[in-house]
């Protein structure tokens, strides 16, 4: 299965030989990959290194952006302020994670404004998982509980990225995802000890969230094209199917103190293998929504670009400013 599509190509690396490499600048990339030790923005780095960061840490920017769309739809429906001010500072947070990821990006040498262009032009990819629609108050509940849960489980190793200021970014956004968790955990707590209805409710977001959820860990490893060598690079510190057995295993506990259940019978434990193991993904499900034709797809992007158009007047604006202050200052210097 290739999941490369004409609405997402993804970025090609260079080949090697094409580079002209300063000397002794290769062996300096692999001591520091050997010692475990960062990679930043001064160092040289092979062409294909930065491509996949640029490729990786993009991505995951545009998922933070698109991210906020789904949770956004219920802040005016939240059933109470105190719920409606937590989800807020939530989808805050949430913008606030893409800008610190596309300011890492934007070290590597690829402008902000490319990286948008290429999202509201459809070419660039953001996480598949928020292109289902959010149905109910107790979707709120599952996103934060199972998609932030599913974000940190494959963002800590990130805090170990190679490249320092991805890395560094990771740690910050862990802490504020791991809030996350907790609030959707206990807003679903809240509707299982509820009513009949609410209970109802909570189960139904789960059910329709769990494996999504599962699915954001990317392809499985036999058909994950970029895992091998991210992990050389020390990018990736684990397969996207080790990390998935291990949220397995993180909410097959955590389920049972909501007194809820996962709608999967095949969860087990591999004593073999030591791991977790659960039911089968429907994965052309998952490559319907890599190439655009998921729920949400068009509404996602649709929304983006006006968000992008209504907001022309404060980037202008913004230029202005700094032009003037830019020519003050010159003034100020002659
Ligand atoms: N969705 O070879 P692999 C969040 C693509 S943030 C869409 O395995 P890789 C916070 C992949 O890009 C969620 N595309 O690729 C939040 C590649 O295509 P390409 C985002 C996917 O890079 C919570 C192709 O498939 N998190 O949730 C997906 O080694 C609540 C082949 O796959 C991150 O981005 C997918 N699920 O591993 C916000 C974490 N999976 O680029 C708001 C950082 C795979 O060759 C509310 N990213 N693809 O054209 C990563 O860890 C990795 O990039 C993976 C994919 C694990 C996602």
């Amino acid at each position: 299965m290739s999941l490369h599509t004409d609405a997402s190509p993804g970025l090609q690396a260079v080949p090697a030989e094409a580079e002209s490499v300063p000397d002794g600048a290769q062996a300096h990339f692999e001591q520091l990959l050997a010692e475990d030790s960062r990679i930043e923005p001064r160092d040289w780095m092979p062409e294909a290194y930065r491509k996949t960061l640029v490729r990786q840490i993009s991505q995951h920017a545009h998922s933070e952006i698109i991210g906020m769309q789904p949770e956004a739809n219920w802040i005016t429906r939240a059933p109470s302020l105190k719920r409606k001010s937590i989800l807020m500072a939530k989808v805050q947070d949430e913008a606030g994670h893409g800008l610190y990821l596309y300011s890492a990006a934007e070290t590597l040498g690829t402008p902000r404004e490319k990286m948008t262009e290429d999202l509201i032009a459809g070419k660039a990819r953001y996480s598949s998982i928020f292109n289902y629609p959010t149905l109910s108050w107790a979707d709120m509940g599952a996103i934060g509980w199972l998609v932030d849960g599913a974000a940190i489980c494959n963002q800590v190793p990130l805090c170990r990225a190679s490249y320092g200021p991805y890395g560094r970014a990771m740690v910050r956004v862990c802490k504020e995802e791991s809030f996350h968790q907790r609030q959707g955990f206990e807003i679903l707590l809240e509707l299982a000890n509820g009513t009949g209805a609410q209970r109802g409710m909570a189960q139904d977001a789960i059910n329709r969230w769990y494996a999504p959820s599962l699915m954001m860990f990317g392809p499985p490893d036999d058909d994950s094209p970029n895992s091998k060598q991210s992990m050389a690079w020390n990018i990736k510190r684990f397969s996207n199917d080790e990390l998935r057995s291990r949220f397995v295993g993180m909410i097959v506990e955590q389920v049972k103190v909501l007194g809820l259940t996962l709608p999967d019978d095949s969860i087990r434990f591999n004593e073999d293998k030591q791991q977790w193991e659960h039911g089968p993904l429907d994965w052309n499900e998952f490559k319907e929504v890599l190439a655009g034709r998921g729920p949400c797809n068009a509404q996602r992007l649709a929304r983006r670009r006006e968000a992008h158009e209504d907001g022309a007047w404060v980037r202008e604006a913004a230029a202005a400013y700094a032009a003037k202050q830019a020519a003050a200052q010159k003034t100020e210097v002659a």
